[in-house]
């Protein structure tokens, strides 16, 4: 409870609260930074400002109820970081948590990643757990912090979009026992799935033409969504959020590739099934996240990420084999 007992005390002293989740945030991302909003609130009556370097994809927008995103930082005397594994993840510009907008503030560091890099004063990360959202909702349940329906869909999300709805290798007992205490609550699982699940038209004739790029070399997938996919379709990039999953879903595929051509360079999702660590991977190329499942941005064009992150691949499994 020590731990506990700090971060209650950390978040108390504060006036000015910003909670900031990564960007190109996930719902867990978001989830993770709406409920600790709602902690904020329950122990000090204020409404923190939640910071998101990116916009929040639409689709996650019943979720927010009174909450708004900001991109612009504000001043501040304390900053809950959640779901990110340094503070390069909040500000890409960042290199280090030596940045200067940090200089003085305590920090709160609530994480899940393995390659959290152990910033600020109050840590709590648990790798081991499926979500951020489930850490955050276990110090709910420790608090007794009240629960309501708004909380318990928000906590739900969390956690049915980081273990892709119960069927990664993260979904434990814990997360799923979790889920049936938040249907309690009134999450109904049908009509959640079906938002969260949602494509738009435009997305699934980007889908159509982004699945006509898949190759399959050895046991490794790749696709390419290009900018001019974007324009022919008039989908929007973070239509493609869940394309990787069409990679990852052949029979003989081990590892995905998928990228994605934005304004400022290339951006690449990473799936394992456990024969290469894409984190370390990723790592390599100045990204991160977990064992089986990571990004990176790249600053060339889309062969040449393709060719550089294939080429590392290849050197890995064949280290394994
Ligand atoms: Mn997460």
């Amino acid at each position: 409870m020590r731990y506990l007992n700090k971060l209650i005390n950390t978040i108390k002293k504060s006036k000015k609260t910003v909670i900031a989740t990564h960007f190109d945030p996930d719902a867990d991302g978001i989830c993770a930074a709406l409920s600790s909003a709602y902690l904020v609130h329950h122990y000090t009556r204020r409404t923190p400002v939640l910071f998101c370097h990116s916009n929040i994809p639409s689709k996650y927008t019943f979720l927010l109820n009174k909450y708004r995103f900001t991109k612009v930082l504000p001043g501040f005397d304390l900053m809950i970081a959640v779901d990110s594994a340094g503070i390069s993840r909040i500000f890409p510009e960042a290199q280090n948590i030596t940045d200067e907008r940090l200089q003085g503030i305590p920090i709160i560091n609530i994480d899940h990643h393995k390659s959290n890099t152990s910033f600020g004063e109050v840590r709590i990360v648990q790798a081991s757990v499926s979500s951020a959202c489930e850490i955050i909702y276990n110090i709910f349940k420790r608090l007794s912090v009240p629960m309501n329906k708004q909380l318990a869909n928000i906590f739900y999300c969390g956690i049915y979009s980081e273990t892709g709805g119960f069927v990664y290798p993260n979904t434990t007992k814990e997360s799923l026992t979790i889920a049936s205490e938040l249907v309690a609550c009134g999450v109904q699982p049908g009509p959640i799935a079906k938002k969260l699940n949602a494509k738009t038209f435009t997305g699934t004739l980007l889908l159509s033409e982004v699945l006509k790029t898949i190759k399959v070399h050895r046991s490794v997938g790749v696709m390419m969504l290009t900018r001019r996919m974007l324009r022919k379709s008039r989908a929007r990039m973070d239509d493609s959020e869940h394309f990787v999953s069409f990679l990852q879903a052949i029979d003989t595929v081990r590892v995905s590739v998928f990228l994605r051509e934005e304004k400022d360079g290339i951006r690449v999702s990473l799936r394992s099934d456990g024969i290469v660590d894409v984190d370390k991977l990723a790592a390599r190329f100045g990204g991160g996240g977990h064992r089986l499942a990571a990004g990176v941005r790249l600053p060339q064009g889309i062969e040449s990420a393709r060719d550089a992150i294939l080429s590392a691949i290849f050197r890995e499994i064949r280290k394994r084999t």
